[in-house]
């Protein structure tokens, strides 16, 4: 008895030609970032203070806590003289003061790890990072985490900054 080789051939096509259109990474909208505090003020937080995000994805920062105004601001020497960390060649941002429920959008396209910081609470450790793409595909990614030249980043902001590697694992990071 044999068993016929056209048969068996017969088998291995069009499975894979429904997968290719199955994805639908929703890029179009934009991932929020709140803007957290405890009632009686003593904590402040970006929530989540790490997020990692496909290029061309826009962020969008809310207040959602009722007692305190905050930023959302990028360390760039445009921005008070401060340290870069956000990728060569992407735009820096600053959302001034947000009141409660106020939102800000910013689209990043350049790839590369961006760090951020809340104008009156960086030294309450009020900070984030976003990843966007692979932070080694741009040069200036990398480069970023560790910042140059401006008015130094107080260690208790650093110390709050997510590590690269634990944004680029989970995605989301929350404070803890
Ligand atoms: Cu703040």
């Amino acid at each position: 008895m044999t068993i016929s080789r056209r048969h068996v051939l017969r088998i291995g096509g069009g499975f894979l030609a429904g997968l290719a259109g199955l994805r639908f990474p929703l890029a179009s909208e934009p991932v929020e970032i709140r803007m957290q505090g405890n009632t009686d003020g003593s904590h402040v937080w970006f929530d989540p203070i790490g997020l990692r995000v496909e290029p061309g994805r826009t962020i969008r920062w809310v207040n959602l806590d009722p007692g305190n105004s905050h930023t959302a601001t990028a360390y760039h020497p445009k921005n008070f003289d401060r340290p870069l960390r956000i990728p060569e060649g992407a735009e820096p941002w600053n959302s001034d003061y947000l009141l409660p429920n106020e939102t800000f959008s910013v689209t990043l396209t350049v790839e590369g790890v961006y760090d951020f910081f809340c104008i009156p609470h960086e030294h309450a450790g009020m900070v984030g990072r976003i990843i966007v793409g692979e932070p080694g595909r741009s040069p200036a990614g990398s480069l970023s985490a560790q910042g140059t030249g401006g008015e130094p980043i107080p260690e208790v902001a650093l110390r709050a900054l997510p590590p690269i590697d634990e944004i680029m694992r989970r995605g989301v990071v929350k404070r803890v």
